[in-house]
């Protein structure tokens, strides 16, 4: 592929940053001293151990020599042994076809990130210019319409149902072009599409395997790329989990973003991108710009804890996780049921921790969840916020099942039918 092609001005502009650049190379062994690197002096550090108790009560013990570490500046693409329990991980999970190919072609590459907004945010900024074409599902996660927003590109969004993206619909949009002008940069091409593909958010819905494979080939015929941005993989109820675009990528065209966010830590803002490495090296430095590098501590203190899961521990881990989110699904249905039947349509989220809920007789929902529901002590999102046009009217409410108990959820969706009620 000609990944040069899809890349933005200001991303072609980015320069390898000389200061990173010699830090990285002074931890190559043997050791070389040091007095190039700003890096302070860790014996000065305030923190010197540390202990944590995880869930089965057993601790993760940080001695002296490796808080050092934690707490220093390290490499912009991740720790070297925090990125190869990662790569291991993808690999046995999705086991990427790119993983064979050289490195500019478009080889399997992966990067740390501070959380996957920032990875997406680095993404976007590397492939789009204004006026570029892009395509979008609709509705679409809030954080992606507000990165995308003011970067100026032109936004065709590509109409969904309970499984996602219409793959008839998406060729129907394409079919505005010739694929053969792809190749020659001809005619504005849309450069990607980007989807949530497990537990959709906003819409709750997962990508059939079959569809996947259709969007997955037109992306070949219309050579663009594919953003798989999916926090929700690791919360499929269904098992096994769907095979993902990755696992499907024999030319090198996917990008896809994992977060910890969900199954360990929000608050860590620990991430990972995995894609051709010629846009995991320009992710790279955008990094050495902005972060300079995720967390180091945050960094560590994860692969301490994978280190003694393993691989087996860790999905183990996120089954757990998934067991919980199904029965709050399950205790978001039961009220939906409750309360909301002849008021409202919705699907049933295979995966996540969204329900999305149509209300019927309501063209905007807008003014009853933000100032009728908060009145009544209910937060919920209006579907709005899901949408590029901000003046379009939505009957929609994301309601999330991940934090409130049963019973709450229960009355939120009663005091929801009242208010439904009242506006109809
Ligand atoms: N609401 C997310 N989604 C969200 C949300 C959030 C505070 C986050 C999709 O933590 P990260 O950076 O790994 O996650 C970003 C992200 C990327 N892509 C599809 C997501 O759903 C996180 C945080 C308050 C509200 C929030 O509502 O949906």
């Amino acid at each position: 592929m000609d990944y040069s092609r899809f890349l933005s001005v200001v991303s072609a502009t980015r320069e390898e940053n000389i200061l990173r650049m010699s830090s990285s190379l002074a931890q190559k062994k043997p050791p070389i001293i040091m007095i190039s690197g700003g890096m302070p002096n860790p014996n000065y550090f305030p923190f010197k151990t540390a202990s944590f108790t995880i869930e089965d009560g057993t601790t993760i013990e940080i001695g002296e020599a490796l808080m050092k570490t934690a707490l220093q500046y390290s490499n912009t693409q991740g720790i070297p042994e925090f990125l190869s329990w990662l790569k291991d991980l993808q690999m046995s999970l999705h086991n990427p076809p790119t993983a064979k190919n050289s490195p500019d072609q478009g080889q399997m590459e992966m990067c740390v990130t501070t959380g996957s907004q920032d990875g997406l945010a680095k993404v976007f900024d590397m492939l789009i210019n204004r006026g570029d074409n892009v395509l979008v599902e609709d509705p679409c996660y809030s954080g992606t319409v507000s990165a995308l927003k003011p970067l100026g590109c032109n936004i065709i969004k590509v109409s969904t149902d309970k499984h996602g993206i219409i793959p008839e619909a998406l060729k129907e949009i394409l079919s505005r072009w010739r694929p053969e002008d792809a190749k020659k940069l001809k005619n504005n091409l849309p450069k990607f599409l980007y989807t949530v593909p497990n537990g959709n958010n906003p819409a709750g819905t997962s990508m059939t395997t079959d569809r996947k494979k259709k969007i997955y080939q037109l992306a070949r015929c219309y050579d663009f790329l594919i953003i798989e941005d999916d926090p929700y993989y690791f919360l499929q109820f269904e098992k096994p989990k769907a095979p993902t675009f990755l696992s499907m990528d024999v030319d090198g065209r996917v990008i896809r973003c994992d977060t910890f966010s969900k199954i360990i830590s929000p608050g860590l803002r620990l991430g990972f991108l995995t894609g051709p490495k010629p846009f995991i090296d320009r992710v790279t430095l955008h990094t050495q710009i902005t972060t300079m590098h995720p967390n180091t501590f945050a960094q560590i203190l994860v692969l301490q804890l994978f280190l003694k899961w393993g691989q087996k521990g860790f999905l183990e881990h996120t089954d757990r996780v998934t067991e919980f989110y199904r029965s709050q699904r399950d205790a978001m249905l039961a009220a939906a049921d409750k309360w909301l039947k002849g008021l409202a349509e919705w699907h049933v989220p295979t995966a996540g921790i969204f329900l999305w809920i149509k209300i019927k007789g309501i063209s905007d929902t807008y003014k009853m969840v933000m100032e009728n529901a908060l009145k009544r002590r209910v937060a919920l999102v209006p579907g709005k916020s899901f949408s590029f046009d901000s003046s379009a009217p939505s009957p929609y409410i994301r309601a999330s099942y991940s934090f409130a108990s049963p019973d709450q959820m229960d009355q939120a969706l009663q005091t929801l039918a009242e208010l439904i009620k009242e506006t109809v």
